[in-house]
């Protein structure tokens, strides 16, 4: 894929659809990431373009049509509300970039409100 200046660019460029994304290939290890945790549900990796000293990226490993928060429901074995105090980009405007629902967990530097 072509490399993007910024994840506003590429979110803007993205097609929201229900098609495989990046994420799948990170899941079957064909595009190797820094994975620090995984189990039969969640796949955590370092985020390659990180946002602070501490910035992981938590997803499903089936995807199960979860494209986004806003696909979310009381059905998913995953209880992605639960989530919702960190950050999921949501849609073009949320400045999503990648079509496979996915938790930012950033820290290790002070955060600044509101987000930009
Ligand atoms: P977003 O919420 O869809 O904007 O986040 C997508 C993230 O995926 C973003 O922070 C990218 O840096 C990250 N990422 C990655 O870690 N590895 C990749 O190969 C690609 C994107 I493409």
């Amino acid at each position: 894929s072509v490399v993007m200046a910024s994840e506003k660019e590429a979110a803007l460029a993205a097609i929201p659809s229900d098609s495989p994304t990046i994420f799948d290939k990170i899941i079957s290890r064909e595009i190797p990431h820094h994975v620090v945790y995984e189990d039969d549900n969640v796949l955590a990796f370092r985020d390659i373009r990180p946002q602070g000293p501490i910035h992981i990226l938590v997803i499903p490993k089936v995807k199960d049509g979860l494209t986004g928060l806003s696909k979310a429901e009381e059905n998913h074995s995953t209880s992605w509300a639960a989530f919702s105090t960190i950050v999921i980009n949501d849609g073009p405007q949320g400045c999503q970039a990648v079509y496979h629902i996915h938790v930012h967990v950033i820290g290790g530097r002070q955060m600044n409100w509101p987000p930009g």
